[in-house]
């Protein structure tokens, strides 16, 4: 039997722009999810976010099914276009008003509401400013966070200032597959600089305006093993992970850039302010971790810059997305995390998988997300075990929603979404994670698996 630790935060998580909908409503402006979703060709089944889970208008529904799950934790996402239509300046109060509406229904019921305030969906009027190159984003963050603060604070005892840097950055800047679709990496190092910035920004207005409350910033952990013993891949396998983990950790959890990471991304050297190196050291309370799945790397010259490719486990099982079911690296990555950086607390902050769910007579059978979450919730019970400071875990994700270029053709939820009528049916994976929640523990072989509504 794995115990949880009393208190334990059981929750799921989600972000605005994957299940609010609304996207012109009460006075919303664009954000730059919106314009680029409605740009022919970006998502995978020509769909947007226009409407996504209709939550704006459902959200009680889907804070009473959280409830009837018995889970104790929400992770939801504040659109700064909502509160603020062109990103500073004028707010708007009836998109305030959304959110004040959202964390009092969630304290009625007894759910600690934890807010990522940034969770990729910048007002487009700030892109058209320079967006996270430019370093009046991170300052109008710092406004905008202190707006919704000042209205929220009182309530809120969790905040997440960031969500994946490195998906902001990668995703946005060098892959070129989310808005705003460059690949360009001297803008990449420079974004980072500023995401870093706005973060620490961030941290100084929230303990100015909420001192009892705990702030920290949710980063991406792709745990990184060698595709060989060789000194080559393993050499491959510390770039690789200096890069994409180490990069963009570091800051948060050191007040410093890798030095390895300067050395890989020389030519590159960000626009930076005198007092930039004092600002970035300051302290977070806890650190959010969103993890899915490893990385097996191997050196591949032909890679620039990190010089290192991943290897494809075939053989082994994969998500819908293709990625690898490797449990184990989540134990890794938060023993790790505490050995090498000690944070006061952890979170994971989003643990899930998408897999085409069905509907059969009213009940959706998923058996893969169910051995997923056993797993993983094993590895994460065990890790408390040995020493990790983990306080809680929140699923990806309550709902099924709209998946970021892959629009609605994956489904990660607990609970799944018929987005023609918009009706919810609680998958056997939320019955399942509803009875751990609620007893606080979890049969190591099986056992839970076949917890069905009592
Ligand atoms: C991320 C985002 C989520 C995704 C989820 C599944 O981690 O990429 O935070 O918004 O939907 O991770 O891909």
């Amino acid at each position: 039997m794995v115990v949880f630790p009393q208190g334990f935060f059981w929750g799921t998580a989600t972000s605005a722009y994957q299940i609010e909908g609304a996207w012109n409503e009460e006075g919303k402006g664009p954000s730059i999810w919106d314009v680029f979703s409605h740009t022919p060709g970006k998502i995978l089944d020509g769909s947007t976010g226009d409407t996504a889970c209709d939550h704006y208008h459902r959200y009680q529904e889907d804070i009473a099914l959280m409830a009837r799950l018995g889970l104790n934790a929400y992770r939801f996402s504040v659109s700064w276009p909502r509160v603020l239509p062109e990103g500073q300046g004028t707010v708007n109060s009836l998109g305030l008003d959304f959110y004040d509406r959202l964390v009092d229904a969630l304290c009625e019921c007894g759910i600690e509401p934890f807010v990522t305030l940034y969770h990729w969906d910048l007002p487009q009027a700030l892109q058209d400013g320079g967006g996270w190159e430019a370093r009046n984003t991170a300052l109008a963050f710092a406004d905008y966070v202190s707006v919704v603060a000042s209205r929220l604070g009182d309530r809120v005892h969790h905040w997440i200032t960031l969500n994946e840097p490195l998906a902001v950055v990668v995703a946005g800047y060098v892959l070129g597959i989310h808005p705003p679709a460059k690949q360009q990496p001297h803008a990449a190092v420079q974004v980072s600089h500023h995401l870093n910035v706005a973060h620490s920004l961030a941290v100084q207005v929230l303990r100015g305006l909420c001192p009892a409350s705990k702030v920290g910033i949710t980063h991406v952990s792709l745990p990184v093993y060698p595709a060989s013993e060789s000194s080559e891949d393993q050499a491959a396998a510390q770039r690789f992970d200096c890069l994409v983990n180490r990069w963009f950790w570091e800051p948060s959890l050191t007040g410093q850039y890798p030095v390895e990471g300067w050395e890989l991304l020389a030519e590159f050297v960000p626009q930076t302010d005198a007092g930039d190196e004092e600002l970035l050291r300051v302290p977070i309370d806890f650190f959010g971790h969103n993890s899915y799945t490893r990385a097996v790397v191997r050196n591949d010259p032909s890679v620039p810059l990190v010089g290192a490719s991943q290897v494809p486990q075939v053989g082994r099982p994969h998500t819908g997305m293709g990625w690898e079911v490797y449990p184990d690296h989540l134990y890794d990555s938060l023993l790790r995390i505490t050995k090498d950086y000690r944070p006061p607390a952890i979170f994971v902050t989003e643990n899930g998988a998408a897999y085409p769910d069905e509907v059969q007579a009213g009940r959706v059978a998923d058996v893969q997300r169910v051995h997923y979450l056993r797993e993983h919730l094993v590895r994460a019970g065990r890790a408390i075990a040995a020493g990790v400071p983990l306080q809680g875990y929140f699923c990806w994700s309550l709902l099924d929603n709209f998946e970021w270029t892959y629009g609605y053709t994956q489904r990660f939820g607990i609970v799944y979404v018929d987005f023609d009528t918009q009706q919810r049916i609680v998958k056997d994976s939320g019955y399942f994670y509803s009875r751990i929640a609620s007893h606080n523990e979890l049969e190591e072989n099986g056992g839970n698996e076949t917890a069905l509504p009592e």
